[in-house]
């Protein structure tokens, strides 16, 4: 049995559990916005940067990947937008002497929401063999001991590289490119715990990873579907997107096991009416699906498509199904076997919820599906997104406007990253331009993504991590594991802007190497810099930011990049590192003849530009067959022992993914506390709990089981026989080896949980 205790300082003394609201945004989320940013920055260093966030001369938020406007309104934030700018501008200082107050064993004992508030990080420190501190370090010794640490693995395989996606597009070139030309892909990224699984079924059903519609066409359609997303939290700014579809005619269906506020009812602070109004109906329709039911319900509407087809022959687009798929035959010949006993234990569905929603798409022209990590993190997720291409292929909703798939990306760059060669898998294709611009020859053994990366370091045969941002430990699953994995290594490096958890498990040599964020200015010996960034809809524009450092010499990604690169790799390939990070349109440059679809980057990055896309654009699918594929997916109920839940772990309204900015979930009732599991209460009744009762969590795997001590259950109106607690405080109980298939995503949304008193 695998045991974490909580972090010291992280009792939940002070919980309150009030009523979930069914409505989000409005005053308070104006409020709210503005009484943290005030408190974290000032009132001068709140007005420079709120004004500057998503403006044609600013930067881009930094919170997440939902494209900006055309017209831009002045104020082009929502609340989360906001707390995300705040925790990067605060005032407050990480130093040298912080550490000389805080030993490893103090920090490692302090919680998430405690290290995140210290502030910004501002000198490099380093931790030497057997130290229980970190110490200071100049920046030069820094580099050198980078080099010199790598430079001394017998295999350049022993290290790993880890991205996040806040990286910007010239920083992850670059950063791909050192990593190569030191001759490993081992370059895992929070991709990995996120899209992977969209991006996988996209490639090989459409051609292309991402997703296949604009912000106009979201504005512009009859229906869109979301399922596994909770965007009055996590992509604000949605909410109005989705407010204008309305506007224009459009229907909305919501597939979520919790009735998340922001999926339901929407106050836009950027209106009057929004202020001080009730609100627009957002969904018209809302199906209460069981955990991990998407697929079977998929399937089940497909099914109902194509028998209706049989009747009526005008339900599905015959013309496109001809000229622009393969497979259908045998994908209707799959589904005549549906068994309908499934698709309810899956789904927890009745007929006429499923009946309804197959109304809704026959009366629809144009159909969006919306997803996030409801969908993505299980272990049928590739399968399930699949389904999706299936669903929009029946009626020809590909390459047409107002319809497509639209998997609606986390961090604000991470598709960008992607873009830009993060990837453990790259193509040989890509490999062989990135070699041919440089002079070398690219490694092509295809490297660790996460999961891969802690079975590496828990085995010995990778000894270095080296992290460009994010927070691994907190991030991955399994966090015990992780956390011996990592601590066998004999060096860490960090790259990040802010203290966390990840710092607090050194390796035998460590450093922390502090680095400027996305609202910070750039200055080069050129000149001030920008940087680049793509969001969710393959939209690229620059990044300008205009606030002073955390301290005068902490530097950008760009230049943290090139200064290990000189010492590391100077004579292996034909790069100029001093002329990159002096200017970084040369970056753009060699992009610009290396990643297709970025011609002349330097020159339209300052309008901004629309990647190209086949599906999208004129209906060509780079799949194996040229056409876009339709799939079988065997469907597979997950049942669930007697006695035991199905968990999700989701995100609250005060936290971005690993850090949290604070201990409340307004829209949830949750107030001062994040040890909570939220469940039906007939299904607390049934496993012999009530409301208020404290419980440890755990899991219970192939290899034994695994435990999150105290957490408060919560009668909530989830769907039966799933519950649901917060990231990261429940990844001890996701089992490393719980894995979704063909992507490796771990399966943070469906593990299998029981609950005993304490
Ligand atoms: N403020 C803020 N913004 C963020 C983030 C943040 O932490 N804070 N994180 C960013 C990142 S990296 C990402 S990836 C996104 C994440 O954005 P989301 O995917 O919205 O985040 P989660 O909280 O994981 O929410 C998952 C949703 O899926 C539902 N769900 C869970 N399991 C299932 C299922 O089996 N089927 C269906 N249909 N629904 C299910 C849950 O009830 C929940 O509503 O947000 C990004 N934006
Ligand atoms: N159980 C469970 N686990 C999950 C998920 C889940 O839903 N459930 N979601 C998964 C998902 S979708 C994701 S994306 C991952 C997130 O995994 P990560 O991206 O690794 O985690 P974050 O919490 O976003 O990383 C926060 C840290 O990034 C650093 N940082 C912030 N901005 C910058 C910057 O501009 N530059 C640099 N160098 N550093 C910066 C700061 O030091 C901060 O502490 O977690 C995954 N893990
Ligand atoms: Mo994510």
């Amino acid at each position: 049995m695998h045991k974490a205790a909580p972090a010291h300082d992280q009792g939940d003394e002070d919980l309150e559990v009030g009523r979930p609201t069914a409505v989000a945004a409005g005053m308070s989320a104006v409020l709210h916005s503005v009484a943290h940013s005030v408190r974290e920055m000032g009132v001068g260093r709140s007005l420079t940067s709120l004004l500057k966030v998503n403006q044609v001369d600013g930067f881009d938020c930094p919170g997440c990947a939902w494209p900006d406007p055309d017209r831009r309104s002045q104020t082009e934030f929502c609340e989360n937008g906001a707390k995300a700018v705040a925790e990067e501008a605060t005032r407050r200082r990480v130093t040298a002497d912080f550490f000389a107050r805080h030993s490893i064993a103090d920090l490692a004992g302090r919680s998430d929401h405690w290290l995140g508030q210290q502030g910004r990080l501002a000198e490099p420190v380093v931790r030497r063999p057997g130290a229980t501190h970190y110490e200071p370090v100049t920046w030069p010794e820094a580099y050198d001991l980078v080099a010199d640490e790598l430079g001394a693995l017998a295999d350049p395989d022993e290290a790993i590289f880890y991205t996040s996606g806040r990286t910007s597009n010239e920083a992850a070139f670059a950063y791909q490119l050192l990593v190569r030309a030191f001759g490993t892909n081992n370059l895992p990224d929070c991709s990995n715990m996120c899209h992977e699984s969209s991006g996988a079924a996209l490639t090989e059903t459409l051609g292309i990873g991402k997703g296949t519609v604009l912000l106009d066409d979201v504005e512009d359609t009859d229906l869109i579907v979301i399922c596994g997303q909770n965007p009055g939290t996590n992509h604000p700014r949605m909410l109005t997107s989705l407010e204008r579809a309305k506007a224009h005619g459009a229907r909305i269906v919501a597939v979520n096991p919790l009735p998340e506020a922001g999926l339901l009812r929407f106050k836009n602070p950027q209106t009057r009416r929004g202020l001080v109004g009730t609100g627009v109906e957002l969904a018209d329709r809302f199906l209460q699906i069981r955990v991990n039911g998407d697929l079977a319900l998929f399937q089940a509407v497909n099914a109902r498509l194509i028998a209706r087809d049989q009747v009526t022959g005008d339900v599905l687009d015959h013309d496109f199904i001809a000229t622009h798929t393969d497979g259908f035959d045998a994908y209707a010949a799959h589904l005549a076997d549906l068994d309908p006993e499934a698709v309810r234990a899956a789904t927890g569905l009745g007929t006429t919820a499923i009946d309804g929603l197959v109304d809704e798409v026959v009366a629809a022209d144009r159909i969006i599906v919306c997803w996030a990590m409801g969908l993505t993190q299980h272990r049928n997720s590739v399968a399930t997104i699949r389904e999706i291409v299936n669903f929009l292929l029946l009626r020809g909703n590909i390459g047409r406007q107002g319809a497509g798939a639209c998997p609606v990306r986390g961090h604000s760059n991470v598709q960008g990253d992607r873009t830009m060669g993060i990837y453990e898998k790259p193509s040989a294709a890509f490999l062989d331009r990135l070699g041919a611009e440089f002079g070398f020859a690219p490694p092509a053994e295809h490297g660790h993504d996460t999961v891969a990366a802690i079975r590496a370091l828990r085995d010995g045969t990778a000894r270095a991590f080296f992290a460009m941002g994010g927070n691994f430990v907190s991030a991955a699953p399994d966090t015990d594991a992780t956390l011996a994995a990592l601590a066998r290594d004999s060096f860490t490096a960090h790259v990040s802007t802010k203290l966390n958890r990840s710092h607090t498990c050194p390796g035998e040599v460590s450093l922390i190497l502090p680095c400027r964020g996305r609202t910070d200015v750039d200055p080069q010996a050129d000149g001030p810099q920008h940087v680049s960034v793509e969001d969710s809809m393959g939209m690229v524009h620059a990044s300008r930011g205009h606030l002073d450092p955390p301290a005068p010499d902490v530097p950008s990604e760009v230049e943290v990049v090139s200064q290990v690169a000189r010492r590391l790799v100077a004579d292996r390939t034909t790069a100029d590192w001093v002329g990159m990070q002096a200017d970084y349109g040369l970056i753009r440059d060699h992009i610009s003849r290396v990643v297709p679809g970025f011609e002349d980057y330097d020159a339209r990055v300052v309008e901004g530009f629309t990647l190209p896309n086949g599906p999208r654009d004129s209906r060509t699918f780079a799949t194996a067959t040229g056409t876009a594929r339709f799939t079988v997916n065997p469907l597979e109920v997950l049942t669930v022992p007697e006695g035991r839940l199905l968990l999700q772990t989701i995100r609250s309204h005060d936290q971005y993914n690993t850090t949290i900015y604070g201990l409340d979930d307004r829209y949830r009732g949750i107030r001062q506390g994040r040890r909570v599991v939220f469940a039906h209460p007939d299904d607390l009744t049934h496993l012999g709990f009530a409301d208020g009762d404290q419980v440890d969590v755990v899991s219970e795997w192939d290899d034994g089981e695994r435990r999150a001590p105290g957490f408060r259950l919560v009668a909530y109106p989830a769907a039966r026989g799933t519950c649901a607690a917060y990231f990261p405080e429940a990844n001890v109980l996701v089992p490393l080896d719980s894995t979704a298939e063909v992507s490796g995503t771990p399966t943070s949304k469906s593990i299998i949980v029981r609950f005993e008193p304490i």
